[in-house]
C-alpha cells in the first residue's frame, strides 16, 4: 500500500519529509490535516500522533511521527534506492550523526523562532515580537559563522557527500532571509552549500506540492 503522509502544506516539517521521499523515489499520498479546524487535536488524530502535531506517516499500518525520525526510517527502509543519504562507513556515519545533531541542537531552535516570527505570524495576522527576532538572529548568526568555517573545508555538513543532515536544514533556511536579507549570502561557504542543496529537484518538488495543495485543496 502506498505510504501516506499526513500534514499541512504550509508547515515546513512536512517539507522535510517530502524532500526525502522524493530523493529516495518513494511514492506517497499527501493527506491534508485541517489544522484551522483543529483536526490535529481530535481524539482520532491523537491516537496516531499523541502530541497533536504534524506530520506523521502511515506506512502500510506502521505509524511514525517526528519528521527526522520519518526521514531516517525511509532511508533505512530503502538504502539502495534513490540518493544514499546516510553513510555506512563507521566514521563517515559518526560524522553524519554529528552534523544531524548540530542541526537539531544549534540550528533548529533559533531558525524555527525566526520563521515563526517573520513568516507565520504575519500570515496569521499576529504581531511580530522584535525582541525574539533580535535574540534569535544573534544566536543563529553565531552558529552560521561556525557553519561557514566547517563548509570552507568540505562540500557538505558531514563531509564530501550529501546526507540527511544537509536536507534537514532546507525548509527553514529558505525562509530565513525574511528575518535578515543577507544571513545566508554574507557567509560565502554557507551560501555556496545552500545554493547546491536547495537547487535539488526534491526541494522544488516539495515547494510545488505546497503550491498545488494551496491552489487546489482536495475536497473532503
Ligand atoms: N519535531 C517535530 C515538530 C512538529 C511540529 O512542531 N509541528 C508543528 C507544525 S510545523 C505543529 O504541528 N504545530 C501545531 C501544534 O503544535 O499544535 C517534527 O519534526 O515533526
Amino acid at each position: 500500500m502506498v505510504l501516506k503522509l499526513y500534514g499541512h502544506p504550509l508547515l515546513v516539517n512536512a517539507h522535510r519529509v517530502i524532500v526525502v521521499l522524493h530523493e529516495k523515489q518513494v511514492p506517497f499520498v499527501f493527506h491534508l490535516i485541517d489544522m484551522p479546524k483543529r483536526e490535529h487535536k481530535s481524539v482520532d488524530y491523537l491516537n496516531k500522533q499523541p502530541f497533536g502535531q504534524v506530520p506523521y506517516i502511515d506506512d502500510d499500518g506502521f505509524i511514525l511521527y517526528e519528521s527526522r525520525a520519518i526521514c531516517h526510517y525511509i532511508e533505512a527502509k530503502y538504502p539502495d534506492q534513490g540518493t544514499s543519504l546516510i553513510p555506512k562507513d563507521l566514521k563517515a556515519n559518526a560524522l553524519y550523526q554529528q552534523a544531524a545533531s548540530t542541526e537539531v541542537f544549534a540550528f533548529d531552535e533559533p531558525a524555527a523562532k525566526l520563521v515563526r516570527e517573520t513568516f507565520y505570524k504575519p500570515l496569521w495576522g499576529q504581531t511580530i515580537d522584535q525582541a525574539v527576532v533580535d535574540s534569535s538572529l544573534t544566536s543563529l548568526s553565531a552558529k552560521l559563522n561556525v557553519y561557514d568555517e566547517i563548509l570552507s573545508k568540505q562540500k557538505y555538513l558531514a563531509g564530501e557527500e550529501i546526507t540527511l543532515a544537509d536536507l534537514y536544514h532546507l525548509p527553514y533556511t529558505d525562509l530565513l532571509p525574511l528575518a535578515s536579507d543577507n544571513i545566508i549570502q554574507e557567509r560565502p561557504n554557507v551560501a555556496r552549500w545552500y545554493k547546491d542543496v536547495s537547487s535539488r529537484p526534491s526541494f522544488t518538488y516539495a515547494i510545488m506540492q505546497t503550491c498545488l495543495f494551496l491552489s487546489f485543496p482536495p475536497s473532503a
